[in-house]
């Protein structure tokens, strides 16, 4: 395909759900873009076309016309629904793009298809980039938070056009280079992951406040808008303020006693656990969100065990310091979450051969982003402050706080367990600060089991090499060779 006088586009755009037609508004609205559309069914393409008179777009009902209407190296973002479609799509580009040309997969896919897609189409000389973008349709739109792959030659013509179009934080573009093949979209699941904790955790918040102190939703939301005054504030925090003030229009009740409590997952969350189990690192917070979703989902079995025996739930007796000590909870739970989270990433990037700059992931989600939040300058200075930081809970800014914290965490966890509130997040995120940094962990105890029953050895925390104890024998210890 060769370059004509009509190829006037510098960037295209297929797929025009919402994501894809609100992301080329997006790219058309910034100085400098010509945004070319494609979409399979090309009433969707004339339907924005009409809808966006104002935008600089030039529209193709083919994938030929659309690459014959981009100028080099030919760019452009697939918005499609990701899977098979992705694949298509990716198929229908490859044959009609030249060697140095960019296909950037902006979709929901999995990382490890991006490391697969970006292997298969390097063998054309083309370059495929997986782009995490967060943010939904508004940021979409109005500035996503982006999370690119992709090789350091693609990013050289995409980080100019990426930069102009994503969310602004504190004067800088929400958007960096992660790293290579699946590195964007790898790094997108952990945000997704995080997100999962983040609002199990204000769910669990409110559930607390709401039981333990009888206050209605609205004065909850009005609890909610405080914290997002200080160190809490983020949008999540923000949008749950807007959530639990809202009246239902047909029963006048709250909305939030209306809606079904059984909450929906679209799969990021389990991919995140998924990968950690296999990287070997407990993100223990972020499966809790998970499972609280699958938990909520099973109403036959809530049903079945709905009389089951449980405590009567006495009244917290100092309801503004149960508050605060919610709010504490609340904020060393999260850290707990995103530290995890980064532990996730240090493994993957590990695993995979990425060089992830943890402290430039935190800045990209300070705006755009549905984890947008303050808190994250502070993962920031964390790892400029130590880059080799091995968790960053241990950090001094994350130390103080769970200094501050601790004792309000473990009321709030102990009043959760003793009035029957379900607080999963708050509380595994409790267990493992502790097993962190306990001297000593049961472990020891689960290796003796193992040497008993698999004979599985064991190490001495007093000296080198492995050991057996003969458990059906003389119950004497064994070196073992440990070349076996
Ligand atoms: P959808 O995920 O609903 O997908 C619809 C689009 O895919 C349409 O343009 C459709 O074309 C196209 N498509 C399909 Br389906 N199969 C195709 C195929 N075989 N060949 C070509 N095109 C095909 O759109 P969306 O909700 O706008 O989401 C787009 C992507 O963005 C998804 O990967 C999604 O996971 C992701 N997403 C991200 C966020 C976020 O916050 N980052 C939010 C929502 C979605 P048609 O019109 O011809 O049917």
């Amino acid at each position: 395909m060769t370059q004509t006088a009509t190829s006037t586009a510098n960037i295209g755009v297929v797929g025009l759900a919402v994501m894809g037609s609100n992301l080329a508004r997006n790219l058309a609205s910034r100085e400098g873009n010509t945004v070319a559309i494609y979409n399979r069914s090309p009433e969707k393409t004339r339907e924005l076309l009409a809808a966006h008179p104002e935008a600089d777009f030039v529209a193709s009902e083919s994938i030929a016309d659309f690459a014959a209407s981009l100028t080099t190296p030919r760019t452009a973002i697939i918005m499609v629904k990701a899977g098979a479609g992705t694949d298509a799509v990716i198929d229908q580009l490859t044959a009609v793009f030249e060697p140095g040309d960019i296909i950037v997969d902006g979709g929901n896919a999995l990382f490890t298809d991006t490391i697969r897609r970006e292997k298969a189409v390097r063998e054309t000389g083309i370059n495929f980039v997986g782009a995490g973008i967060s943010g939904g349709e508004e940021g979409a739109l109005l500035g996503p938070s982006i999370m690119p792959g992709g090789s350091a030659e693609a990013w050289e013509t995409l980080g100019p056009i990426l930069r102009s179009i994503a969310a602004v934080a504190e004067g800088e573009p929400c958007v960096t280079h992660v790293g290579t093949d699946g590195a964007g979209h790898f790094v997108k699941m952990i945000h997704n992951g995080i997100e999962y904790a983040d609002m199990q955790l204000i769910a669990e918040g409110y559930d607390l406040i709401r039981r333990g102190t009888g206050k209605s939703p609205a004065e909850i939301a009005d609890i909610f808008t405080e914290w997002n005054r200080g160190e809490l504030e983020s949008y999540l925090i923000e949008i749950t303020a807007e959530v639990l003030r809202q009246t239902d229009a047909k029963t006048g009740k709250p909305l939030v006693d209306v809606i079904l409590d059984q909450a929906g997952a679209k799969g990021t969350g389990a991919w995140t656990v998924q990968t950690a189990l296999d990287l070997g690192i407990p993100v223990s917070g972020i499966a809790e969100a998970v499972f609280a979703r699958s938990l909520s989902s099973k109403p036959a079995q809530r049903a079945a065990a709905a009389d089951l025996p449980g405590p009567s739930a006495a009244p917290v007796a100092d309801v503004d310091a149960f508050i605060e000590d919610v709010r504490l909870a609340l904020y060393a739970s999260k850290m707990i979450a995103y530290s995890q989270g980064f532990d996730e990433i240090v493994a993957g990037a590990e695993e995979y051969g990425w060089d992830i700059q943890k402290g430039e992931i935190a800045k990209i989600w300070r705006g755009g982003c549905i984890i947008r939040a303050q808190f994250l300058n502070r993962i920031t200075e964390a790892y400029a402050e130590d880059p080799g930081l091995v968790a960053l809970v241990t950090a001094p800014y994350f130390r103080e706080v769970m200094a501050r914290a601790q004792d309000s965490w473990r009321r709030v966890v102990r009043i959760a367990a003793e009035s029957g509130i379900p607080a999963p997040a708050f509380s595994s995120s409790l267990a493992y600060y502790d097993g962190l940094r306990a001297d000593r962990l049961p472990a020891a105890l689960v290796q003796g089991q193992r040497d008993f029953f698999g004979a599985h050895t064991y190490k001495r925390s007093d000296m080198e090499g492995t050991f057996h104890t003969l458990w059906s024998g003389d119950r004497s210890e064994i070196a073992m060779d440990d070349a076996h």
